[in-house]
């Protein structure tokens, strides 16, 4: 079943100035048939809707290579290589339509043959091959530097199976597979002519190639091979076409005869089974390492299917493979693909005999490295025990880096143990395990952050002794997100008063979208913004009966948290503040309260019991306060299930107030808040992340702050008893901890939630207690500013206007410039 959430998009189109013309519905219309009656083999009376959507994206491909064919074929001077074992894309339809400038005339020919656009778009499964903002953010890059025309291609595994499907049985969350393959993927050219073969296992051998000149070469005992699966990325008005290719790992023998012909006919697939495992599904953890072989697997698997195709390129068109650095620039989208340092080593020095410091040369100049976070528990590190055996001449160049690197310490007359310690690419300190995060520091040319606070945390803590001997080689790039997919298309509402304010060129430079702050002013506009937004809180409100069986009143606050499930982004604090208005509502139901609507969505990792354990809390809590008649329509809490791009498109546009609550300092970025922002929604948030920058952007009025900063976290951390401290100070959060831990959202089993409230009271280092008060406060704040419409749009309008800064096409233009080097068409 998949998700009908396209059919809330309301039928106006974001690009009023490309209308379609008769020609080109016919054209469209007949292309689609064709696709319908030859491709799919089905007749318009057969038809599904899943059939009519391969047939309108089989159409739209045909347009995209033909875009392709039309732009400039020559050999870009150089390119990128964005590498990321998560490409989080959702669905390509809109985007493709859009992009092309064919969604009125898309429309216009599903019509003629009787099919709703709406309906072909939600028959679309999303593409989920991605956990959260890390592959969200792949994604958008990747739609932006097509935008703007960075020549690129996108690197990753096209996983059989992407993020789980969530239900809730009783409020417990269940997962079951994804299956967004099962039908085909019409948008996707398989490249049987692009396999490459990944080698694990086996010895290192030495020989003398000439006096004194030993070469050292690697013999894997299993391989298995990469099949290129390319899917096409369309810029915006189709002038740049890239490709974002995926590697799916197939056996080089499909049966062992031998093992066959003797009968063995289970066995004789084992083979094949081990070897496309390494593609068959998403590892469903999301800023938390994995920690198991198969990862490392999947990590080898594309990072060496990706490096041997773009040297083979680079080659094919220039000869010389020291000119690397010249023509390419490679992205590791975290330490996932970080194997890259000695892969690209050995590739150098095995393949093309380059001697070991040109080879350093060439690695230490292509490569570059963007951290995503600096929680503990994501750093990735791999027990030397495991790279020994599934990577035995990648271990050696390890070592062999890394005494380079200690010995250039001693040099530099810095030899004492503490420092070698820390900047050792070898953490000794619990069992010998390799440091991913410095080997990729080491192994690049520039690290990034991905906003100023978590830069500047970088500088200061995990990177600190790396970045004191190179201290120019951290940078900061704020990320951004694809106006495309969340204004243009997400929004075409908010979209086309946009244009009709300031005009068509917004769509092409977001800049324009400040003239908008002239007119937070003008009631007229003010009347329209608002109803936009009364539209998509409409819809939105159908979908939340839908698929959870809760009625809400669109006129209410909807108040929203979308995001993964993680104790340091603290749904819990939310969902205790919801049981303290509870307690507050009852205990004065004739107060004029603001009437909310509480919606969260997110997954939880299957593993991560204390996750699931909050989802399941918010769920008992809205239970009962849902059923509670003495609420009433005050107040209502709702979780989605199964969250998804294209799900948050729905949700977004109709959000009013966008909760960005996570312990200050452990946000690297967020993106959800730039979406949010950008669709008018005010935000609740911390002085984390990107939020900081969302503020400095959108006015320190037009945002509701709270809480510590990074500095306050680190300072009370230190202090013993603060939860204790901060309970016993607040009588409020004291109350709403009692109920929990009482048993009134869970009768059945009176100390379910012990787990969470236990905790809190004992522990809580994500410092939701010390937090709490001044959470209240802001929250009853944007009740009274709710009461004030008024001043509520004007500062809804000032957040659109104002920001553009955060659009990912200026995320790319940084990294073209300061980075890649490389020229932006
Ligand atoms: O990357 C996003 C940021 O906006 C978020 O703040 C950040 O939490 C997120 C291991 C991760 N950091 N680390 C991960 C994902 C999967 C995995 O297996 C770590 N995700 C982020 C984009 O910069």
């Amino acid at each position: 079943e998949q998700d009908a959430t396209a059919a809330v998009r309301p039928a106006t189109s974001a690009t009023p100035v490309l209308p379609a013309s008769g020609d080109a519905v016919i054209d469209l219309r007949e292309a689609i048939r064709a696709k319908l009656a030859f491709v799919i083999g089905k007749s318009p009376e057969t038809a599904r809707e899943r059939d009519w959507f391969a047939a309108t994206a089989l159409a739209l491909r045909d347009r995209i290579v033909a875009a392709c064919a039309a732009a400039d074929r020559s050999v870009p001077n150089k390119r990128v290589y964005y590498l990321s074992l998560e490409f989080l894309i959702g669905r390509l339809l809109s985007d493709a339509m859009n992009n092309l400038g064919l969604v009125e005339t898309t429309r216009a020919a599903l019509k003629d043959l009787g099919v709703d656009l709406g309906a072909v778009e939600a028959a679309e499964p999303d593409a989920a091959l991605g956990n959260g903002g890390l592959g969200r953010l792949a994604a958008c890059f990747m739609e932006s530097m097509a935008s703007i025309g960075i020549p690129a291609y996108g690197y990753g595994i096209r996983y059989d199976h992407g993020l789980f499907r969530q239900s809730f049985e009783n409020g417990w969350q269940r997962e079951a597979p994804e299956t967004w393959l099962a039908e085909g993927n019409p948008w996707e050219f398989v490249r049987p002519e692009a396999t490459y073969t990944i080698g694990f296992g086996g010895h290192v051998t030495m020989s003398m190639v000439s006096e004194g000149v030993i070469r050292r070469s690697w013999h894997p005992t299993e391989t298995v091979k990469a099949v290129a699966h390319d899917v096409p990325v369309v810029g915006w008005k189709g002038r740049t076409v890239n490709t974002l290719r995926l590697w799916k790992a197939e056996a080089e023998q499909p049966v062992d005869l031998a093992q066959f012909n003797g009968g063995d006919h289970v066995g004789a697939v084992a083979n094949r089974m081990r070897a496309e495992a390494i593609s068959r599904v998403l590892y469903p953890s999301d800023s938390s390492t994995a920690g198991q072989e198969l990862r490392l697997r999947q990590e080898y698997f594309f990072t060496s299917a990706s490096l041997q195709d773009l040297v083979r390129r680079h080659v094919a068109e220039r000869g010389d493979v020291r000119t690397l650095p010249d023509h390419a620039a490679i992205q590791l989208n975290d330490t996932h693909p970080a194997i890259a340092v000695p892969e690209l080593m050995r590739i150098l020095l095995e393949d093309h005999g380059l001697i070991w410091e040109d080879a350093w040369h060439v690695t230490t100049n292509t490569l570059n490295y963007t951290n995503h976070t600096l929680l503990p528990e994501a750093l990735e590190t791999w027990p030397v025990e495991l790279m020994e055996r599934l990577l035995p001449r990648h271990m050696q160049i390890i070592y062999l880096i890394n005494w380079m690197h200690l010995e250039e310490q001693a040099k530099n007359g810095k030899s004492d143990a503490a420092h070698l310690a820390a900047v050792s690419l070898i953490d000794e300190s619990h069992g010998r395990r390799v440091r991913m995060g410095h080997l990729a520091f080491h192994g690049s040319r520039r690290v990034n952050g991905v906003s100023a606070l978590h830069t500047e945390l970088m500088r200061k803590t995990v990177f600190a002794d790396l970045h004191a001997l190179d201290p120019d080689k951290i940078v900061n790039k704020t990320n951004g997100i694809t106006f495309r997919r969340w204004f243009h298309n997400a929004n075409p509402g908010l979209t086309r008063l946009a244009v009709d304010a300031v005009g068509a060129g917004v769509l092409d430079n977001p800049e324009l979208l400040k003239g908008l702050d002239a007119f937070a002013q003008d009631a007229s506009f003010v009347e329209r913004y608002a109803a936009v937004r009364r539209g998509r809180k409409e819809a939105l409100a159908r979908i939340i009966e839908d698929r959870a069986g809760v009625s809400v009143d669109p006129s209410a606050l909807f108040d929203v948290q979308i995001k993964r499930i993680h104790e340091y982004k603290r749904q819990l604090l939310n969902v205790i503040e919801t049981v303290a208005l509870y307690q507050a509502i009852k205990a004065e139901p004739h107060k004029d309260w603001t009437s909310r609507v509480k919606i969260f969505g997110g997954k939880a990792a299957p593993s991560y019991t204390q996750a699931k354990l909050i989802i399941k809390l918010a769920c008992d809590v809205a239970r009962a306060v849902n059923d509670d008649p003495e609420v009433a329509d005050r107040l209502k809490v709702v979780f989605m299930p199964n969250y998804s791009v294209s799900l948050a498109e729905a949700i977004i546009p109709a959000a009013d107030l966008s909760e960005q609550i996570s312990t200050a300092g452990m946000e690297a970025s967020g993106t959800g808040n730039m979406k949010f922002a950008l669709n008018g929604a005010l935000t609740v948030g911390t002085l984390d992340g990107a939020n900081i920058e969302i503020r400095d952007h959108v006015g320190a009025e037009n945002i509701f702050i709270f809480g510590l900063d990074a500095a306050g976290v680190q300072a009370r951390s230190a202090e013993p008893h603060y939860a204790r401290d901060a309970i016993w100070n607040s009588p409020r959060l004291a109350a709403a901890l009692d109920m929990i831990a009482s048993g009134r959202f869970s009768p059945e089993e009176p100390n379910r939630f012990r787990p969470l409230t236990d905790d809190l009271r004992h522990r809580d280092q994500y410092l939701l207690t010390v937090d709490f008060d001044d959470y209240w406060r802001a929250q009853r704040e944007i009740d009274a500013a709710w009461k004030d419409p008024a001043a509520w749009w004007r500062r809804a309008i000032h957040n659109t206007a104002r920001m553009a800064w955060f659009s990912s096409d200026r995320s790319m233009r940084e990294y073209a410039e300061e980075i890649w080097r490389v020229r932006v068409a």
